[in-house]
């Protein structure tokens, strides 16, 4: 039995060893990526039992991100190793202060190859919650197909749908985006999404607005995170306001969102409170962006109890 299921295209990235403009950067160390799989090691960490459908090329890379995801005890059943087609990768740059830029090399990702044959319907059965995210279906046409097959089947085999629009405008352009989306949002169970992303797709407006205009597509739960502010939420019946909580320290804000859906998500699935499920999310973003790379931050169930102060921490 699975919980949750999501779609993604695991990449390598290559985070500098040192700050400064990427053509500068001699060295880098290795890690592993993606908005979904992230999120997918996310749910697993807190203690949910996860499923990825993707495909990795057939090279060293994508058997590295197959051993990886593994060892976060993903299911990776439905993750194929494909000849022709490389791993994606992307490499970032931080600068002095702070701030990232990604430059990504995945325009023949291996999820090119994927195809409705890859989602299975008894697959889909065995889990409560299909993930989707922006990300995938900006990649390719063939990826925003998949994505809308993967809703059919969700909607048929009654999964929730949760989405992140996570847009990306390296990928797509805010109208492109805004015409995908506005397709996927009717099916939509669970939203969770940035406030620019909001303004993307709704154009500029109170946060009142949209969640009366998400809510009015069907979306009975919408989280908006609001980076170092914390997040508001809506369940259709009430606005909900949940701070920011102190990072312990803040080393590299990529993949913060991706935990923070895990967390939401994690929470909803074993019942807990809506407002509760928003404050645990916000503390698994400001756990993630204490650590460098997109999920070393991730914590496990216990570790978020630790760092909310509900258990003690003993250090030695
Ligand atoms: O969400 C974190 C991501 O930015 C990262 O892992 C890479 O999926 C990614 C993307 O395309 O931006």
């Amino acid at each position: 039995m699975l919980d949750v299921i999501t779609i993604g295209d695991g990449m390598i990235t290559m985070n500098p060893m040192s700050k400064g403009p990427l053509r500068f950067s001699n060295t880098f160390e290795r890690k592993v990526g993606g908005a979904e799989l992230n999120f997918a090691i996310g749910c697993s960490r807190l203690g949910l039992k996860a499923g990825w459908i993707s495909k990795l090329g057939n090279d060293e890379f994508g058997r590295h991100i197959l051993c990886y995801a593994r060892g976060e005890g993903i299911d990776t059943s439905k993750v194929d190793l494909v000849d022709g087609y490389p791993t994606s990768i992307y490499f970032r740059e931080i600068l002095a202060d702070g701030s990232s830029r990604s430059f990504y090399y995945r325009d023949n990702s291996p999820t090119l190859t994927m195809s409705e044959a890859d989602l299975s319907e008894d697959y889909f059965k065995q889990a409560k919650l299909l993930h989707i995210s922006g990300v995938f279906p900006s990649i390719n046409a063939n990826n925003k197909k998949i994505i809308l097959e993967a809703v059919k089947l969700a909607k048929k085999t009654g999964l929730l749908i949760s989405f992140d629009p996570n847009i990306r405008l390296k990928m797509w352009s805010k109208e492109e985006a805004r015409d995908y989306i506005e397709q996927l949002l009717p099916d939509v169970d669970i939203l969770l999404t940035g406030d620019e992303e909001a303004e993307i797709i709704l154009g500029p407006n109170s946060l009142e607005t949209y969640f009366q205009k998400f809510h009015e597509f069907g979306i009975s739960k919408i989280a908006i995170k609001q980076g170092a502010a914390g997040s508001v939420g809506f369940d259709g019946k009430q606005i909900y306001t949940a701070p920011s909580i102190k990072a312990r320290a803040v080393v590299d804000t990529v993949g913060a969102g991706d935990g923070f859906d895990a967390g939401f998500i994690t929470s909803i699935l074993k019942g807990i409170p809506f407002e509760k499920a928003l404050h645990i999310a916000n503390a698994v973003g400001a756990m993630v962006v204490s650590v460098y790379g997109d999920n070393e931050g991730l914590p496990y169930a216990e570790d978020v109890q630790a760092f909310l102060g509900v258990t003690e921490t003993i250090e030695r």
